[in-house]
């Protein structure tokens, strides 16, 4: 195998930082790389006052160390942690939530002394939120720990940036007020990696996660680190009009020994868009095709290099960083060095400084502006390269709901792909990363770089227990797989299937109605008790599925009370709320019961997972 580009830690982490005369652990709990990238920040950040700081993965680290964090002299830890899904740790912070979980009440004191603050990451929208880290902050408050500020809770729903902003202002007077330092830092500029000359026996990365030339020798088991190349042989539309389409894509994964179940998800990492990629070279000059190496400044510093290297330039761009993202703050920050015009930089140093802030929110953050949009606007900014790079988030995996069962398709896995484009506030059409470049691949030849996420949403065990599917838009996908998954446990079999509804929406039955005809066959075959549709624009009043669940509150009530599964998939922000309030007013009014009543009721159906959620914002 290849050189893989993440090394191997020895999981002491307060001897590191002994030796590393590091008075600041940072933990981060990172799913999608945006907690790792602002622990990374108060890292350099740490710089500016003098202090030394070490970035850990807590699952490279034994987490038990913490109480000897009081040995080093006004030590601190900090946490970045984002909460995943149902108000779950990250898959990287899920043996330290085990940890504070098992910490007995007799160990209460176990974290004396040990000053610890905490930044969540999370998203209002959910119902759980920043649970990880209201989670971490109580339980090492409740360990003895010394909290130097109150918690974090960072909401990526408006305007996460800010409040990391905001969280970091009071953890940098509460640091250098602990620590004795000049709360008013320098402001120079400090970079994490440099430029080093390429070292010419290191395999060159092509686009890889992880592992150089995993690419070119395909060998499993895959995952994560190695994804599998997945030839794409159907994609077909399932409605366009004026903006919005949607695709149905199958993966091939034969000879893979890739397995999945019915809800799991496909995760895929996308290309950026070559002439994206062209016009970032044009405006910054960058030779594309030249070979570079990063390599930290720091030895302590977790990662030796921002992303896999050494790469083409070209590679870079088209795998390794997002180009759509809104550019934040720190970046602004760091384009002020490089503005030769001073009206520009002036203005640059003012969208950066504290007076500033409202103005970057209001011009860059709540446009949707890009790195090229700002650029663009900020014309005689000359910044290199590497140091663009090693700024701009990483690219992330992308995930989707698989909408097939692996009992019917053992070798496709099918996705149900909502195209993004939109128009931001320049102007610009931006296109999603991973939905145009679908449609671009060449069917057969070009590969997705794939692997399998488990989830936890399952059809129940039993196939007599009946359920409640709802799942308008994109959403229905995973039910998709769940039905065709129901209707193969059907063949020749003597069982009894408990009843089964899907409530789906769409805007209008003649244009977005996805897998009608499979659907309408599924009720024929009574895999489908009932299918019931909410087209909301066909009509002058909205009607949405939430509609449909009060009419058929009988079904709904009947469903729940025998035991059944309630499932909802799709919008995060809006519908999977309006659902949610719809099943509690049913369990009131058709149960008899009291709001906590109904909410209990719920919570209940939650933790004996019969209650699921796949939503996503
Ligand atoms: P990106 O390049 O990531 O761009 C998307 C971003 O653009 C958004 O986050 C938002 O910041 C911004 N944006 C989008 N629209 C606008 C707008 N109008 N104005 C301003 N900014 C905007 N998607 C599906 O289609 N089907 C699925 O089954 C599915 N399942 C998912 C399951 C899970 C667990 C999760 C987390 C997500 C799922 N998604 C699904 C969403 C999917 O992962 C991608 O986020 C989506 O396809 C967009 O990817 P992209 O790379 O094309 O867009
Ligand atoms: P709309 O676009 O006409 O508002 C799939 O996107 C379907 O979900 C569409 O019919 C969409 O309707 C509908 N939808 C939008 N907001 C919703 C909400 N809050 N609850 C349920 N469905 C919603």
């Amino acid at each position: 195998p290849g050189s893989s580009f993440f090394n191997s830690n020895d999981d002491d982490f307060v001897a590191k930082m002994k030796e590393a005369e590091a008075q600041i652990v940072i933990f981060y709990g990172s799913q999608t790389g945006t907690a790792e990238d602002f622990a990374m920040r108060l890292a350099g950040e740490a710089k500016r006052y003098g202090i030394k700081a070490l970035v850990i993965d807590p699952q490279d680290a034994d987490m038990t160390q913490l109480s000897e964090l009081s040995t080093i002299e006004n030590a601190v830890a900090l946490f970045c942690l984002a909460t995943y899904g149902e108000g779950e740790p990250t898959d990287n912070a899920q043996a330290f939530h085990d940890l504070l979980e098992e910490k007995t009440e007799e160990e209460n004191d176990w974290l004396e002394n040990v000053n610890y603050a905490v930044f969540g990451l999370g998203n209002k929208t959910y119902e759980h939120f920043n649970a990880m880290a209201t989670f971490v902050d109580d339980k090492l408050k409740a360990g003895g720990g010394r909290r130097l500020i109150d918690v974090g809770m960072g909401d990526d729903d408006v305007n996460l940036e800010e409040d990391f902003l905001e969280w970091k202002d009071l953890l940098w007077s509460a640091v250098c007020e602990l620590m004795g330092k000049d709360a008013n830092a320098i402001s120079a500029s400090f970079r994490t990696y440099q430029l080093v000359p390429v070292d010419e026996r290191k395999k060159v990365f092509t686009g890889e996660p992880a592992i150089a030339n995993s690419f070119k020798h395909q060998r499993p088991p895959y995952s994560q680190k190695n994804p599998f190349l997945a030839p794409i042989r159907v994609r077909r539309e399932l409605y366009k009009d004026e903006g919005r389409s949607c695709l149905h894509i199958e993966l091939d994964i034969s000879g893979s020994g890739i397995r999945y179940t019915a809800g799991d998800h496909a995760a895929v990492y996308p290309t950026n868009n070559a002439s994206l990629v062209q016009a970032v070279a044009e405006r910054l000059q960058v030779p594309l095709d030249d070979i570079f190496q990063l390599q930290a400044v720091d030895t302590f510093t977790r990662k030796s290099t921002p992303f896999p290297c050494p790469c083409t330039y070209r590679t870079a761009l088209s795998h390794y960083v997002e180009l759509t993202h809104t550019p934040s703050l720190n970046i602004i920050a760091e384009m002020v060095q490089y503005a030769k015009d001073e009206q520009q930089k002036e203005r640059l140093a003012f969208l950066c400084s504290k007076q500033g802030r409202s103005e970057y929110n209001k011009h860059i953050h709540n446009r949707h502006l890009t790195i090229l949009d700002v650029l663009a606007e900020f014309s005689s900014v000359e910044m290199p390269i590497d140091h663009l790079l090693e700024l701009l988030p990483r690219m992330q995996p992308r995930y989707y709901s698989i909408s097939s069962s692996s009992k019917t398709n053992p070798d496709r896995i099918h996705m149900t792909v909502a195209i993004v484009t939109y128009k931001n506030g320049a102007d610009t059409t931006v296109e999603g990363v991973a939905t145009t470049w679908f449609c671009r691949l060449a069917l057969d030849t070009d590969r997705v770089p794939m692997f399998v996420r488990r989830s936890t949403f399952r059809l129940p065990r039993k196939p007599k227990v009946p359920m409640i599917m709802i799942g308008p838009g994109t959403g229905v996908a995973p039910f998709r797989g769940f039905i065709q998954e129901r209707l193969f446990l059907m063949q020749d079999s003597e069982e009894q299937f408990g009843e089964t509804h899907l409530f789906f929406g769409c805007q209008n039955e003649s244009k977005h109605f996805m897998y009608r005809d499979e659907f309408e066959d599924a009720v024929m075959k009574k895999a489908l008790s009932g299918l019931h549709t909410a087209f909301s624009r066909d009509q002058a009043t909205k009607v949405y599925v939430q509609h449909r669940l009060r009419e058929r509150k009988e079904d709904v009530w009947r469903v729940l009370q025998a035991g059944g599964h309630l499932y909802i998939c799709g919008d995060a922000k809006y519908m999977a709320q309006d659902v949610r309030k719809a099943i509690i007013e049913i369990l009131v009014e058709m149960g008899d019961k009291t709001q906590q009543q109904a909410l209990q009721f719920l919570k209940t159906m939650e933790e004996k997972h019969r209650f699921q959620q796949d939503v996503w914002s």
